[in-house]
Protein backbone atom coordinates (compact mmCIF):
# COMPACT_ATOMS: atom_id res chain seq x y z
CA UNK A 1 0.00 0.00 0.00
CA UNK A 2 2.82 2.67 1.32
CA UNK A 3 4.47 1.54 -2.09
CA UNK A 4 1.34 2.36 -4.10
CA UNK A 5 1.36 5.51 -2.56
CA UNK A 6 4.18 6.93 -4.02
CA UNK A 7 3.95 5.55 -7.35
CA UNK A 8 1.03 7.63 -7.32
CA UNK A 9 2.55 10.40 -6.68
CA UNK A 10 5.46 10.39 -9.03
CA UNK A 11 3.33 9.88 -11.25
CA UNK A 12 1.62 12.91 -10.65
CA UNK A 13 4.09 15.46 -10.47
CA UNK A 14 5.24 13.83 -13.69
CA UNK A 15 2.64 14.70 -15.14
CA UNK A 16 3.04 18.29 -13.99
CA UNK A 17 5.80 18.15 -15.22
CA UNK A 18 5.06 17.19 -19.00
CA UNK A 19 2.40 19.67 -18.63
CA UNK A 20 4.18 22.52 -17.80
CA UNK A 21 6.78 21.39 -20.68
CA UNK A 22 3.60 20.65 -22.88
CA UNK A 23 2.95 24.62 -22.75
CA UNK A 24 6.73 25.63 -23.49
CA UNK A 25 7.31 23.69 -26.46
CA UNK A 26 3.70 24.94 -28.08
CA UNK A 27 6.26 27.79 -28.87
CA UNK A 28 9.12 26.26 -30.18
CA UNK A 29 9.66 26.26 -34.31
CA UNK A 30 12.36 23.91 -35.77
CA UNK A 31 15.23 25.77 -35.03
CA UNK A 32 18.98 24.88 -34.55
CA UNK A 33 20.26 24.36 -31.07
CA UNK A 34 23.04 27.02 -32.23
CA UNK A 35 21.85 29.87 -34.63
CA UNK A 36 25.04 31.72 -34.59
CA UNK A 37 28.32 30.41 -35.65
CA UNK A 38 31.95 32.44 -35.61
CA UNK A 39 33.22 32.24 -39.15
CA UNK A 40 35.79 29.32 -39.81
CA UNK A 41 34.40 27.32 -37.02
CA UNK A 42 33.39 24.17 -37.03
CA UNK A 43 30.60 22.14 -34.17
CA UNK A 44 28.30 19.45 -33.99
CA UNK A 45 25.58 21.60 -34.28
CA UNK A 46 21.45 19.82 -33.73
CA UNK A 47 18.68 20.66 -35.63
CA UNK A 48 16.20 20.43 -32.81
CA UNK A 49 12.10 19.86 -33.58
CA UNK A 50 10.01 21.89 -30.81
CA UNK A 51 6.69 20.07 -31.47
CA UNK A 52 4.84 18.00 -33.59
CA UNK A 53 2.00 18.73 -36.43
CA UNK A 54 -0.22 19.72 -33.74
CA UNK A 55 -1.07 17.52 -29.99
CA UNK A 56 -2.45 14.06 -31.66
CA UNK A 57 0.32 13.36 -34.01
CA UNK A 58 3.79 12.08 -34.09
CA UNK A 59 6.35 13.52 -36.30
CA UNK A 60 7.43 10.58 -38.36
CA UNK A 61 9.89 12.24 -40.58
CA UNK A 62 12.27 15.78 -41.63
CA UNK A 63 13.77 16.96 -44.48
CA UNK A 64 16.15 19.40 -44.55
CA UNK A 65 17.57 22.26 -47.27
CA UNK A 66 20.42 24.44 -47.12
CA UNK A 67 20.72 27.03 -49.44
CA UNK A 68 23.38 25.43 -52.50
CA UNK A 69 24.51 29.17 -52.98
CA UNK A 70 24.70 28.53 -57.04
CA UNK A 71 21.49 29.89 -58.19
CA UNK A 72 20.52 31.48 -54.55
CA UNK A 73 18.98 34.79 -53.61
CA UNK A 74 21.42 37.11 -51.72
CA UNK A 75 20.03 40.21 -49.94
CA UNK A 76 22.80 43.01 -48.91
CA UNK A 77 20.96 44.86 -46.09
CA UNK A 78 17.68 43.71 -47.41
CA UNK A 79 18.63 44.46 -51.13
CA UNK A 80 19.01 42.17 -54.02
CA UNK A 81 22.52 41.62 -54.91
CA UNK A 82 23.59 40.77 -58.40
CA UNK A 83 26.74 39.08 -57.83
CA UNK A 84 28.11 35.54 -56.26
CA UNK A 85 28.22 34.18 -53.03
CA UNK A 86 31.55 34.05 -53.27
CA UNK A 87 31.43 37.64 -53.11
CA UNK A 88 30.88 37.22 -49.44
CA UNK A 89 31.94 33.52 -48.53
CA UNK A 90 35.03 32.31 -49.45
CA UNK A 91 34.19 28.43 -48.53
CA UNK A 92 30.61 27.63 -48.72
CA UNK A 93 28.82 24.82 -50.05
CA UNK A 94 29.72 21.31 -49.03
CA UNK A 95 29.41 22.75 -45.02
CA UNK A 96 27.36 20.09 -43.36
CA UNK A 97 27.93 16.89 -42.54
CA UNK A 98 24.82 14.15 -41.36
CA UNK A 99 25.90 11.93 -38.31
CA UNK A 100 24.20 8.79 -37.78
CA UNK A 101 21.79 8.95 -34.90
CA UNK A 102 18.81 6.16 -34.14
CA UNK A 103 17.64 7.83 -31.15
CA UNK A 104 14.22 9.38 -33.24
CA UNK A 105 14.39 8.19 -36.38
CA UNK A 106 15.53 4.48 -38.04
CA UNK A 107 16.53 5.67 -41.16
CA UNK A 108 18.33 9.01 -42.69
CA UNK A 109 20.72 10.12 -44.73
CA UNK A 110 22.13 12.79 -46.57
CA UNK A 111 21.27 14.75 -50.11
CA UNK A 112 23.84 15.54 -52.54
CA UNK A 113 24.30 17.87 -55.12
CA UNK A 114 27.28 17.95 -57.55
CA UNK A 115 29.50 16.43 -54.37
CA UNK A 116 27.80 18.98 -51.60
CA UNK A 117 25.68 18.12 -48.97
CA UNK A 118 22.48 20.62 -49.35
CA UNK A 119 20.52 18.88 -46.99
CA UNK A 120 19.67 15.81 -45.36
CA UNK A 121 16.06 13.50 -44.25
CA UNK A 122 15.54 11.72 -41.58
CA UNK A 123 12.59 9.09 -40.95
CA UNK A 124 10.85 5.65 -39.77
CA UNK A 125 9.98 4.28 -36.18
CA UNK A 126 7.24 5.34 -34.13
CA UNK A 127 8.24 9.36 -34.42
CA UNK A 128 8.10 11.69 -32.42
CA UNK A 129 5.19 12.46 -30.15
CA UNK A 130 4.36 16.75 -29.58
CA UNK A 131 5.70 16.65 -26.15
CA UNK A 132 8.79 15.82 -26.89
CA UNK A 133 11.89 17.35 -28.79
CA UNK A 134 13.84 15.74 -31.56
CA UNK A 135 17.74 16.55 -31.80
CA UNK A 136 19.05 15.44 -35.11
CA UNK A 137 23.10 15.85 -34.78
CA UNK A 138 25.07 17.20 -37.66
CA UNK A 139 28.51 18.40 -38.11
CA UNK A 140 28.59 22.13 -39.47
CA UNK A 141 31.39 24.20 -40.66
CA UNK A 142 30.11 28.15 -40.94
CA UNK A 143 32.17 29.24 -44.06
CA UNK A 144 34.90 31.90 -43.85
CA UNK A 145 33.76 35.74 -44.78
CA UNK A 146 35.61 37.07 -47.70
CA UNK A 147 38.19 39.76 -45.97
CA UNK A 148 36.95 42.24 -49.07
CA UNK A 149 33.86 42.18 -48.51
CA UNK A 150 31.80 44.38 -45.89
CA UNK A 151 29.35 41.55 -44.22
CA UNK A 152 29.79 41.76 -40.45
CA UNK A 153 27.18 38.62 -40.77
CA UNK A 154 26.20 35.57 -43.33
CA UNK A 155 22.55 34.69 -42.61
CA UNK A 156 22.09 31.25 -43.99
CA UNK A 157 17.93 30.40 -44.55
CA UNK A 158 17.59 26.70 -43.69
CA UNK A 159 14.46 25.15 -44.90
CA UNK A 160 12.69 22.13 -43.01
CA UNK A 161 9.62 20.10 -43.56
CA UNK A 162 8.34 18.10 -40.37
CA UNK A 163 6.44 15.62 -41.81
CA UNK A 164 3.38 13.70 -39.77
CA UNK A 165 1.71 11.89 -42.56
CA UNK A 166 2.70 10.71 -45.82
CA UNK A 167 0.88 13.09 -47.62
CA UNK A 168 0.80 14.40 -51.84
CA UNK A 169 1.44 18.09 -51.67
CA UNK A 170 -2.05 18.66 -52.67
CA UNK A 171 -2.80 17.32 -48.69
CA UNK A 172 -0.45 19.53 -46.69
CA UNK A 173 -1.97 21.08 -43.93
CA UNK A 174 -2.28 21.58 -40.46
CA UNK A 175 -1.52 17.87 -38.98
CA UNK A 176 0.22 16.69 -42.22
CA UNK A 177 3.49 18.73 -42.17
CA UNK A 178 4.95 21.66 -40.41
CA UNK A 179 6.64 23.86 -43.37
CA UNK A 180 9.64 25.86 -41.52
CA UNK A 181 10.18 27.11 -45.28
CA UNK A 182 9.44 30.75 -47.03
CA UNK A 183 6.05 32.11 -47.75
CA UNK A 184 6.82 33.52 -51.03
CA UNK A 185 8.89 31.90 -53.10
CA UNK A 186 6.01 29.70 -54.95
CA UNK A 187 6.47 26.03 -54.42
CA UNK A 188 4.27 23.94 -53.09
CA UNK A 189 6.73 23.97 -50.19
CA UNK A 190 5.99 27.36 -49.19
CA UNK A 191 4.54 27.95 -45.47
CA UNK A 192 1.28 29.98 -45.11
CA UNK A 193 2.37 33.21 -43.15
CA UNK A 194 1.62 36.36 -43.13
CA UNK A 195 5.58 37.01 -42.67
CA UNK A 196 8.73 35.17 -44.00
CA UNK A 197 9.24 33.75 -40.37
CA UNK A 198 10.03 29.67 -41.66
CA UNK A 199 13.14 28.96 -42.49
CA UNK A 200 15.69 28.11 -39.10
CA UNK A 201 18.50 30.90 -39.43
CA UNK A 202 22.47 29.90 -39.20
CA UNK A 203 23.93 33.32 -38.77
CA UNK A 204 27.17 33.25 -39.67
CA UNK A 205 29.22 36.39 -37.72
CA UNK A 206 32.61 37.57 -39.17
CA UNK A 207 35.32 37.30 -37.12
CA UNK A 208 36.68 40.98 -36.40
CA UNK A 209 39.73 40.50 -34.41
CA UNK A 210 40.97 38.25 -36.90
CA UNK A 211 38.99 39.41 -40.42
CA UNK A 212 38.27 43.06 -39.65
CA UNK A 213 36.47 45.12 -41.81
CA UNK A 214 37.93 47.15 -44.47
CA UNK A 215 38.05 50.86 -43.59
CA UNK A 216 35.65 52.14 -46.46
CA UNK A 217 32.71 49.40 -44.84
CA UNK A 218 31.65 51.62 -42.05
CA UNK A 219 29.69 49.87 -39.99
CA UNK A 220 29.49 46.99 -42.17
CA UNK A 221 26.92 45.30 -44.14
CA UNK A 222 24.43 42.16 -42.69
CA UNK A 223 23.60 39.35 -45.98
CA UNK A 224 21.08 36.93 -46.27
CA UNK A 225 20.90 33.66 -48.14
CA UNK A 226 17.81 32.29 -49.80
CA UNK A 227 16.89 29.10 -51.82
CA UNK A 228 15.83 29.51 -55.14
CA UNK A 229 12.24 27.62 -55.69
CA UNK A 230 14.07 25.56 -58.55
CA UNK A 231 16.26 24.36 -55.76
CA UNK A 232 13.32 23.71 -53.13
CA UNK A 233 11.54 21.71 -55.66
CA UNK A 234 14.66 19.44 -56.54
CA UNK A 235 16.02 19.16 -52.86
CA UNK A 236 13.02 19.15 -50.52
CA UNK A 237 11.56 15.90 -51.69
CA UNK A 238 12.94 12.39 -49.86
CA UNK A 239 14.49 9.79 -52.25
CA UNK A 240 15.98 7.07 -51.72
CA UNK A 241 18.28 5.25 -54.45
CA UNK A 242 15.92 7.59 -56.80
CA UNK A 243 12.07 6.87 -55.31
CA UNK A 244 10.39 9.37 -54.20
CA UNK A 245 9.10 8.48 -50.78
CA UNK A 246 8.13 12.10 -49.45
CA UNK A 247 5.68 13.99 -50.99
CA UNK A 248 3.70 11.22 -52.89
CU1 LIG B 1 6.37 26.21 -33.44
Amino acid sequence: MKKLNRFKLTTLSLTAVMLAGLGQSTFAHTRLDVPTQTEGTRIINHMVIGHSCNENTRTIGTSVVFPDGVDSTILVDGQPHNGQLLDFLTNYGNNAQLLLNHSAFTAMDEKIVNGNVVGFWAGGGSGMPNNLNVATPFRLTAASINPTSCAKSVAIKISVADICEITGVNDFREGTVELWTHNDLGTPFDRVSATDDGPATLTIARNLATNPLPSACGEGVAVVVKPSAAQINRDMPIRVNGEQFWPK
